[in-house]
């Protein structure tokens, strides 16, 4: 939830996004509560209040949190250390004792407001001594963990210095839930390895309690992103996009957080390789890079800005024109209908993470190109490479691969773009956000939903 200043002043607005949209309808249907940071810093959080039919409970951060719970250890250690340490974590003991308050603080609210007997599905890397802290504190609840993001090998794992105690926390869940299969497999296994624990298949035995894992790979509101892309307005914008980069035979783009994790300075690398050994030239080709501002107080995220705007420099300085540039590269935030047109103009997506637990924008870009127009070129590295399979795959460690990947999208006929458009948007029309929430609750045997 957002708090949003309107002419009739400070309200709550629904944030957008997958995950609130797959939710509320279940919060809705079962009267549940969302429990979650309401964003800002203050030491009282803002009193519950009820929105569009669901109850809402915010948990209050301080500054302080912010910078050693937030940060730090969620965003300085388990984020680089869970996606195969493509930064070096940074491990600092005050941050994971900011950690361990801010999770008890969560599962407090949770066991405040949890009625006797429900379900409690909490969210993601932030929160992953919940489980147990809950479960101590409400033994008659049914819990489930969902992980947005990788889940590591042990040989990674086993660097975390509280690893038992993140690994306790998880396995206080009836349901440990992962993106991909292979999480699964390393979470288990990682149990009997750190805990001595029996598993038979994904299920383990925490002293004669069965957790489970498995995998549910996450999706998006596909018939919303569709609806958007066939706005007319939107698609008036995409026509808009394309002339004002000069109608180029080929635009290419690229939209992500500005992240380590995905990938953007070895795509521009690619595209600036093609334009060197004049496999591609500018104005025909144009790159188009939207990366997000995001986690900007984090030193990691500070040296990756500087990295990515040095090379769309170099590239603009080699291969652009005066109004010509070679990359347009926009640090900013877009609207929903905005980042629908930019996926409309696209004739080639570029999706190059080095490590990602799914990746929402190249399935967004799918759904959107219901005109079965575009070409994806997605990573062997990316949650979403196992369902999208008749994208342009590459491997984002080998730079000829991805030049190679890209190029074949840029060249592929239309009735093969097609075919490969009309195969990923089928998946997704019957894999979408609303299936996987569904295929969860499910598998947890939920009757009644309360959400972290
Ligand atoms: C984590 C995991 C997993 C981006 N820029 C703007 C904007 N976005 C939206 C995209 C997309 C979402 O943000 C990004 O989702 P991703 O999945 O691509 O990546 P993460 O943020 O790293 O998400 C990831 C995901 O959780 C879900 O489980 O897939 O692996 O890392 O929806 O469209 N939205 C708006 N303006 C922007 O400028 N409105």
């Amino acid at each position: 939830m957002d708090e949003v200043t309107t002419d009739e002043g400070r309200q709550w607005r629904r944030s957008p996004g997958g995950l609130v949209t797959a939710l509320h309808p279940v919060l809705a249907e079962h009267k549940g509560t969302w429990v979650g940071w309401a964003g800002g810093t203050s030491e009282e959080a803002p009193e519950p209040f009820d929105l569009e039919g669901i109850h809402i409970h915010p948990v209050p951060l301080t500054s302080l949190d912010l910078e050693r719970y937030y940060e730090g250890m969620s965003n300085a250690t388990i984020w680089p250390l869970y996606h195969d340490a493509v930064e070096t974590p940074v491990f600092k003991r005050r941050w994971r004792e900011s950690y361990r308050q801010v999770n008890a603080r969560f599962a407090e609210a949770a066991a405040d407001v949890a009625a006797e007997g429900a379900t409690v599905w909490i969210q993601d890397y932030q929160l992953q001594l919940v489980p147990a802290m809950l479960r101590e504190r409400r033994p008659d609840l049914k819990i489930g963990f969902f992980l947005h993001i990788p889940f590591p090998p042990i040989e990674l794992f086993m660097q975390m210095p509280f690893r038992a105690e993140i690994l306790r926390g998880l396995l206080g869940a009836d349901l440990v839930g992962f993106q991909q299969r292979l999480a699964a497999q390393n979470f288990v296994r990682l149990a009997r390895h750190l805990l001595g624990l029996r598993y038979e298949g994904q299920v383990i035995d925490v002293d004669g309690r069965p957790v489970k894992a498995g995998a549910f790979p996450i999706s998006i509101d596909v018939a919303e992103m569709e609806r958007m892309a066939a706005d007319p307005a939107v698609q008036n914008r995409a026509k808009q996009i394309r002339a004002e980069l000069g109608d180029p035979r080929t635009v290419i783009l690229g939209v992500d957080r500005l992240d380590y994790t995905k990938g953007i300075e070895l795509r521009l690398k690619a595209f600036r390789e093609l334009l060197s050994d004049g496999k591609l030239s500018v104005p025909e080709a144009v790159m188009v890079q939207v990366a997000t501002p995001s986690r900007e107080r984090v030193e990691h995220y500070q040296t990756l800005r500087v990295k990515v705007e040095r090379e769309v420099g170099r590239i603009n300085g080699e291969f652009g024109r005066v109004g010509v540039p070679a990359v347009h590269y926009l640090h900013q935030s877009y609207s929903r209908n905005e980042l629908a047109a930019l996926y409309c103009a696209a004739d080639v997506m570029m999706v190059t993470p080095l490590r990602d637990g799914m990746n929402l924008v190249a399935k967004e870009y799918v759904a959107a190109r219901a005109d079965t127009g575009g070409a994806l070129v997605l990573s062997e590295f990316a949650g979403a490479a196992t369902e999208l399979r008749q994208s342009f795959l590459c491997n984002p460690h080998d730079p000829d691969g991805v030049k190679e990947a890209l190029l074949r999208a840029v060249h592929v006929e239309h009735p093969e773009a097609r075919r490969r458009m009309r195969l990923m948007q089928r998946h997704l029309r019957t894999h979408d956000v609303g299936h996987w929430a569904r295929s969860f609750l499910n598998e947890l045997g939920v009757p009644d939903v309360e959400v972290a």
